[in-house]
């Protein structure tokens, strides 16, 4: 089990940066994926946008590029959100993107269309879904019908739905090909575990995708000595950057990846133009690897099937990023050192990776490290740069250090000296 585990997540965490994609019929109302569920909308009010749904650009060739370009190794795209729409060509329902004015399985351009530009795919699930009527629904956290009194005593077949799900994900995983992730989404209060039936459900994707990698929100506790068999193969902060690294009860690091949005929404909400620079982008993600975990920055599309166009600016200037410095993302992991006043540090083998964030004054100091850096080099351009100890650093012996010209640093986003470990 321990070799597969390994062997199964080695890919994921060497490739550090990932796309993913919220996209689907809230893309029409255009506040977020939760519009059902914030708004109380019944599947009737819904309708209409699975009546209109044409998006007519949608190109995943071109979101294939970009991520591409952005550095980014992998991309999870929902197959279906909480509304149970299904971007596949589900044989299980009608409501489905094949059965709209799209009339395509959108999924199935996806995951060609990444795989053509050499990145792995991934599938979003909704474990959660309003749509079906077998999902209970009245007195539910966050049903749409929550407060329904129409669905007070309406009977539902739970185990129905449950067959329905593990109808779609075994078709999710016969239909596609290869499908490298599956992001489960999500549990809650005593919607956990067993209740999904859980691992029935697992085992039957292992004996259909053995190298499948499986995130924790089935349930369960991945950070367990001896977690359960669908607890998942990485931890899926939100929305935050943890503190630490992540390891489980036995301090044993496991595979996580950190989720984030580029503006506010996972979901197209054209209002929320509140983008995050790629600067903090790079830096966050550099931040993860310095951890021992991934990042996967999100795009919402809009209706049209089109990358807002501040998302594609932002993804661009990432790549040009790691165009220059990508050695010091992929297959590196946390150092064994301190985390330094002017950055972070990465680290791959005998490779250390200096990340300036800041310039400071005098010297650039590698506490600890004298004596132990064979040469340094500007990671962009292959520089050398001398570690040598100036005279107002005499007093500290244990050091190493790299002066480096002029005020600022050379990348203002984040400048890289490889350190060749000695
Ligand atoms: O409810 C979802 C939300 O819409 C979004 O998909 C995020 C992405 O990780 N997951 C859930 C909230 O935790």
């Amino acid at each position: 089990m321990r070799n597969d585990f390994a062997e199964r997540t080695r890919w994921f965490r060497e490739a550090r940066f990932g796309m993913f994609i919220h996209w689907g019929l809230y893309a029409i109302p255009s506040r977020g994926e939760w519009v059902r569920s914030l708004e109380k909308l019944s599947v009737e009010e819904y309708r209409p946008f699975f009546e209109e749904f044409d998006p007519v650009r949608y190109d995943p060739r071109q979101w294939a590029k970009l991520a591409k370009a952005a550095g980014m190794k992998y991309a999870v795209m929902t197959a279906k959100h909480h509304d149970g729409f299904c971007l596949f060509d589900s044989k299980l329902t009608d409501y489905k993107a094949t059965y709209t004015p799209a009339g395509r399985d959108l999924i199935r351009e996806y995951v060609e269309a990444f795989r053509e530009e050499g990145l792995r795919v991934g599938l979003y699930y909704s474990i959660i879904d309003w749509h079906h009527d077998d999902y209970p629904a009245y007195g539910d956290k966050i049903h749409p019908m929550r407060d329904n009194e129409a669905f007070k005593n309406k009977p539902i077949e739970f185990g129905r739905y449950l067959d329905y799900m593990h109808g779609q994900v075994k078709e999710l995983l016969t239909n596609y090909g290869k499908i490298d992730v599956m992001w489960f989404d999500f549990s809650y209060d005593d919607m956990t575990g067993e209740k999904w039936r859980a691992t029935e459900l697992v085992r039957m994707m292992r004996s259909l995708q053995p190298d499948i990698v499986i995130d924790n929100r089935l349930g369960g506790n991945i950070k367990a000595a001896a977690p359960e068999e669908y607890a998942g193969d990485f931890a899926s902060p939100e929305q935050m950057l943890p503190a630490e690294g992540i390891a489980n009860e036995a301090g044993r690091p496991i595979p996580w990846e950190a989720c984030i949005t580029l503006n506010d929404h996972w979901g197209y909400c054209s209002s929320d133009r509140n983008y995050k620079s790629a600067k903090t982008v790079v830096r966050g993600l550099v931040e993860c690897v310095s951890k021992g975990g991934n990042l996967l920055l999100n795009v919402g599309p809009d209706a049209k099937g089109v990358i807002p166009h501040e998302a594609v600016e932002i993804l661009r200037e990432v790549g040009r990023w790691m165009d220059a410095n990508a050695d010091s993302v992929y297959g590196c992991g946390a150092a064994s050192l301190p985390k330094p006043e002017w950055g972070r540090y990465t680290q791959n083998g005998n490779k250390l990776y200096a990340h300036l964030f800041d310039r400071g004054m005098g010297p650039t100091s590698f506490a600890g490290m004298n004596g132990k850096i064979k040469r340094a080099r500007l990671l962009a351009d292959g520089a050398e740069i001398k570690v040598e100890t100036p005279w107002m650093a005499y007093e500290y012996p244990d050091d190493a250090f790299v002066t480096l010209g002029g005020a600022e640093l050379p990348d203002g986003i984040d400048t890289v000296i490889e350190l060749e470990l000695a």
